[in-house]
């Protein structure tokens, strides 16, 4: 009978290491499911966190720029931060809503050609802000670290995360239907200084003379002739919604006598009499701003961006003349950002990083 007890014996070792096994296996297999468990909750709670701070972002931004009925850019820095703690409070990372510090509201300027960022502060002044930049956060800080189910097990009870967002109030890339009131595309060289900013409170002409301002244009309408531009000069036709990158139909072509006429009874007839002789004297208008090249034979130019012109003559036949100043500070509303500066700015931001 010693044989089977022998076996009996290894048998009973074996089950026994078989266990030991088993134990350090399911141990492993726990260890590693529940690093999946909190890595998942991590990363979920990172992406709501990137996901608040980019609204809180976008919405700040799009409140600290301000306008009235004159369209003059003010800066509403309460409305902004208000709005901010807002859209913070009203997002959750992983259950908790989310409190935002005024130390993580930022007000700054970005520089889109450099990627260099400057916090201003709480400045009145529109000229020093053009960005909104938000942290929320879940650590020791505020909201409290997010706990984690396992990793207890080796000493991580919980873990502080953060995430920050900016958006970019810029210029307008692009304006909605009907907001271009006059058939024309102003070339960007004749608004650019020296140093490739706007040449704000430039007075420029626009008329037929070889050398040009401006074209006539009939957006996106084919053939481009002094029959369409009239129809857009004297307001029958409605400007299309425009953005960067549009290829618009221009002509240098000198307008007909009928066509300036009714170029000039628009202004009389939109523009207001601010001295009271019973004759228009300014007219605020959007203009779309255009690279001067053709591309080919095709009569085409490509909108790089939008200014505001104040109109203070326009005179028929035999003048034939548009006398305008460049206007700065300025939005338009109902634009998003992409435009080159041309004095206008963007009622809508983008996020940058
Ligand atoms: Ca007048």
């Amino acid at each position: 009978m010693n044989c089977p007890s022998r076996l009996r014996r290894l048998w009973r070792e074996e089950r026994g290491m078989v266990a030991v096994m088993v134990a350090a296996m399911l141990t492993a297999l726990v260890g590693m499911a529940g690093a999946a468990v909190d890595l998942g909750m991590i990363y979920t709670a990172r992406s709501q966190l990137q996901n608040a701070a980019d609204a809180a972002a976008l919405a700040a931004a799009d409140t600290i720029i301000t306008y009235d009925g004159t369209f003059i850019a003010q800066v509403d820095y309460d409305g902004a931060w208000a709005t901010a703690q807002q859209i913070a409070g009203a997002n959750q990372a992983i259950g908790v809503n989310l409190a935002l510090l005024e130390s993580d509201f930022v007000v700054g300027k970005w520089d889109p050609d450099t990627g260099t960022w400057v916090s201003t502060g709480a400045s009145d002044n529109p000229a020093d802000i053009n960005a909104v930049q938000v942290t929320v956060r879940r650590d020791e800080l505020a909201n409290s670290p997010v706990g984690t189910f396992f990793a207890g097990i080796v000493g991580v009870d919980q873990v502080g995360l953060q995430a920050t967002a900016r958006a970019y109030i810029g210029y307008a890339g692009n304006v909605p239907e009907g907001a271009v009131a006059l058939p024309i595309a102003v070339k960007a060289e004749a608004v650019l200084g020296d140093d490739d900013s706007p040449d704000c409170g430039q007075s420029l002409e626009f008329h037929s003379e070889p050398d040009e301002n401006a074209e006539w244009t009939t957006f996106f309408d084919w053939p481009v002739n002094d029959p369409t531009v009239r129809e857009y000069a004297s307001g029958c036709r409605t400007s299309p919604a425009l953005k960067v990158g549009d290829e618009i139909f221009v002509t240098n072509g000198n307008l007909s006598n009928h066509t300036f006429q009714a170029l000039a009874d628009r202004f009389q007839e939109e523009g207001t009499d601010t001295d009271g002789d019973g004759q228009a004297d300014e007219w605020l208008v959007v203009l779309p701003v255009v690279k001067s090249e053709h591309h080919g034979c095709s009569h085409t130019v490509e909108v790089v961006g939008f200014a505001y012109f104040l109109i203070t003559e326009v005179r028929p036949a035999p003048y034939k003349d548009i006398v305008g100043t460049l206007q700065c500070g300025m939005v338009i509303p109902d634009s998003s950002t992409g435009g080159e500066d041309f004095g206008a700015r963007a009622g809508h931001p983008k996020l940058i990083q």
